[in-house]
């Protein structure tokens, strides 16, 4: 009997997060960015899904890609950096994709600036984390796939 194939889960990432653990690692820990996405790719595969990840710094890149997600992944969990706060496009894309999508980001959006408070994206969400540096990518990979089993 042909092995069933596992479900694809694809985490996007937003501008600057290329730089984690170059720069202010007072807020954003001194993880690499390739180090969060090997970790996310070895919690996928303890829970049995394939994980795939992508940086970009530009918005209507993200937003392509949130495009392209229709059909090739199970789940979408996306830190958009500053996009949160500003992008409609990519509002506009997650709402537009049909799959369960998991807002994260490192940081307690709510403990910082006022503009950081609000996120263009989170109506597209099923739900968001924050706060907890690396581990808020893996509570939402484990979320994602709670909804990916459920559906
Ligand atoms: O806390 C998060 O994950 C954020 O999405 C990070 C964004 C910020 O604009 C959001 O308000 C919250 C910024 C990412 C910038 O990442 C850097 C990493 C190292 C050095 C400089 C920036």
């Amino acid at each position: 009997m042909a092995g069933q194939e596992r479900a694809r889960v694809l985490v996007l990432h937003g501008p600057n997060l290329n730089l984690l653990g170059q720069r202010e690692p007072e807020i954003y820990g001194a993880t690499t960015l390739a180090e969060i996405d090997a970790k996310l790719v070895q919690l996928g595969q303890e829970l049995g899904v394939e994980v795939e990840t992508y940086q970009s710094n530009l918005e209507g890149e993200l937003v392509t890609k949130v495009q392209h997600a229709r059909g090739r992944y199970a789940a979408l969990i996306i830190n958009a950096g500053a996009y949160t706060h500003t992008s409609i496009a990519l509002l506009d894309a997650l709402l537009a994709v049909g799959l369960p999508v998991v807002e994260v980001h490192l940081s307690n959006l709510y403990k910082r600036e006022p503009f950081r408070h609000h996120s263009y994206i989170a109506r597209a969400a099923v739900g968001q984390i924050c706060g907890f540096g690396v581990e808020s990518y893996l509570l939402g990979l484990r979320a994602a796939v709670g909804l990916i089993n459920k559906a």
